[in-house]
C-alpha cells in the first residue's frame, strides 16, 4: 500500500514537472471571449476554444516605456540586458529596458515592405557574444524584374561594434518560389538546442498560392528546419519524399507569426494568423499536416465557407487552440522565469486586431485558461518577449510597453 502511495506520489510529481504545471489548481471564470463566432464550428475536443478565463494575483503594471518607433516588428533580448528590435521599413535599433532608443541601426539588404512585407523577425546567433551574428527574416524582391514577385528571405549579418550597422550581410535562405503578392510572409525564426533553425513561412495569402501550403514543392505554409548556412538539416521528414523541398518539418500553415519552444518540454509551438475565425494555436511535429487550406475552423473574409468547410480530417493534426472571433496572433513568448511564479510557463501571444496580449495556461498540451493583458491600452500588438521575468511589447503604433513586478 505505502509503495503504491510512494509510486503515485512520485508519478504526480513527475508528471507535474513534465508538464511544467505549477502545483496550485487554477481559479478560473468565463471564457474572456463574450464576442459571437463567425461559425457554428464544433470545436473537436473540451476547451480547444474559449477556455476557462484566468485572472494574475500577482499586482503588476503595464508601462509605456517609449514611443515614436516606426512599425516595430520584431523584438528579442541582448545578452547585456537591453533589447534589439527591427522595424518594418528596413532597419534595427537598440532600446534599454527604460526605454532609452539608440539610433537606427542600418546596412540591410534592399528590402520590399509594401503590404506585409518588411524587415521582420530576429534571433541572435547562438554564439552572438563572441561573434555579433544576428540573423533576420526580410521580404526581398525578385532579382529578375521581368519575372517580378517577392520571397521571404533570411539573412545574417554582423552588428558593428559601434552598434550603427550590419555588416557583412549574407543571404542564406529563400522561401521559394518568388510570388506577386505581399501578404502573408511569416517571419519568425528561433534557433533550437542543435543550433540549427526552425522558420515558419506563410503562404503567401492569395487563392492561388494558398493551396500551395498542402503540396511539398515549395515552402509557402511551412515550418522548415534549416542550418545556419541555410540547408536542409539533414535527415527532415521529408527528406526521402520525392519532389519535396527537403528542409520541410511541417505543412499546411497559413501565415504563421509566433513561435517558441515550451520551457518544460522543449516541444516547439507556433501560433498562426487564420482567415475570419480560424488562428490556431499548433503544437508542431515532424512531417505532420496542420491542415490549410483543406482543413481549417475559418471562414473567408466574405462569409463563405473555405474548400467545402472541413474542420477536421484524420489525415490533419488538430490545433491545440483557435479563437473564433479571432485574435489576429503576432508573435509570441513562454515565460520562464520565477518572477511572477504564476506566470512560469504561461504562453503571451501578441494580439493585432484583439489589441491585447493573451496569457494561456498549457497543461498536458491543452489550454486550460486564457486572460487578456493590457486589453485597455487599444493597442495592435505585434511582438513580446520575455527579460529577467519581465515582459517587453511592441505595437503597431510604436509603443514598447514594460509588463511585469511593480
Ligand atoms: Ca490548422
Amino acid at each position: 500500500m505505502l509503495s503504491i502511495l510512494i509510486l503515485t506520489f512520485v508519478f504526480s510529481c513527475k508528471s507535474l514537472e513534465k508538464n511544467g504545471n505549477e502545483n496550485k489548481p487554477l481559479t478560473t471564470y468565463p471564457p474572456v471571449e463574450t464576442g459571437e463566432a463567425n461559425t457554428d464550428y464544433k470545436p473537436a475536443f473540451e476547451g480547444q476554444t474559449r477556455a476557462p478565463g484566468l485572472k494574475t494575483t500577482t499586482p503588476f503594471e503595464v508601462k509605456v516605456k517609449a514611443e515614436g518607433l516606426a512599425r516595430p516588428w520584431g523584438i528579442t533580448p541582448l545578452p547585456d540586458g537591453r533589447l534589439l528590435i527591427t522595424e518594418k521599413a528596413g532597419n534595427m535599433l537598440i532600446a534599454t529596458t527604460e526605454g532609452q532608443l539608440s539610433g537606427k541601426i542600418t546596412g540591410f539588404p534592399a528590402i520590399n515592405s509594401g503590404g506585409q512585407g518588411g524587415l521582420q523577425g530576429l534571433a541572435l546567433a547562438p554564439d552572438f557574444k563572441t561573434s555579433r551574428i544576428i540573423y533576420f527574416a526580410f521580404s526581398e524582391n525578385n532579382p529578375d524584374a521581368t519575372v517580378g514577385g517577392s520571397v521571404a528571405a533570411i539573412a545574417k549579418g554582423k552588428l558593428s561594434a559601434d552598434e550603427t550597422k550590419i555588416e557583412q550581410v549574407q543571404v542564406i535562405y529563400r522561401a521559394l518560389p518568388y510570388w506577386k503578392s505581399t501578404g502573408h510572409y511569416g517571419g519568425r525564426m528561433i534557433f533550437d538546442k542543435e543550433g540549427n533553425i526552425f522558420y515558419i513561412s506563410g503562404e503567401r495569402s492569395n487563392v492561388e498560392a494558398r493551396v500551395k501550403a498542402q503540396d511539398l514543392d515549395n515552402t509557402f505554409g511551412k515550418v522548415v528546419h534549416i542550418t545556419p548556412e541555410g540547408k536542409p538539416v539533414p535527415n527532415g521528414p521529408f527528406a526521402k519524399t520525392p519532389g519535396a523541398f527537403p528542409e520541410i518539418y511541417s505543412f499546411g500553415h497559413r501565415n504563421p507569426l509566433g513561435v517558441d519552444f515550451h520551457p518544460v518540454t522543449g516541444d516547439l509551438w507556433v501560433v498562426e494568423m487564420g482567415p475570419r475565425g480560424g488562428d490556431e494555436l499548433n503544437l508542431i511535429k515532424p512531417g505532420k499536416n496542420y491542415g490549410w487550406s483543406a482543413v481549417t475552423y475559418g471562414i473567408e473574409y466574405s462569409g463563405a465557407t473555405i474548400e467545402g468547410g472541413i474542420t477536421q480530417r484524420d489525415d490533419v493534426e488538430q490545433p491545440v487552440y483557435y479563437w473564433d472571433p479571432v485574435v489576429s496572433p503576432g508573435g509570441m513568448t513562454f515565460y520562464r522565469s520565477s518572477e511572477i511564479p504564476e506566470w512560469k510557463n504561461s504562453l503571451f501571444v501578441a494580439g493585432l486586431s484583439s489589441k491585447h496580449i493573451a496569457r494561456l495556461v498549457i497543461r498536458d498540451n491543452k489550454v486550460v485558461g486564457e486572460e487578456r493583458i493590457m486589453e485597455d491600452q487599444g493597442q495592435r500588438v505585434r511582438d513580446v518577449t520575455e527579460l529577467n521575468g519581465v515582459l517587453f511589447a511592441i505595437t503597431d503604433e510604436g509603443r514598447l510597453y514594460r509588463i511585469g513586478k511593480k
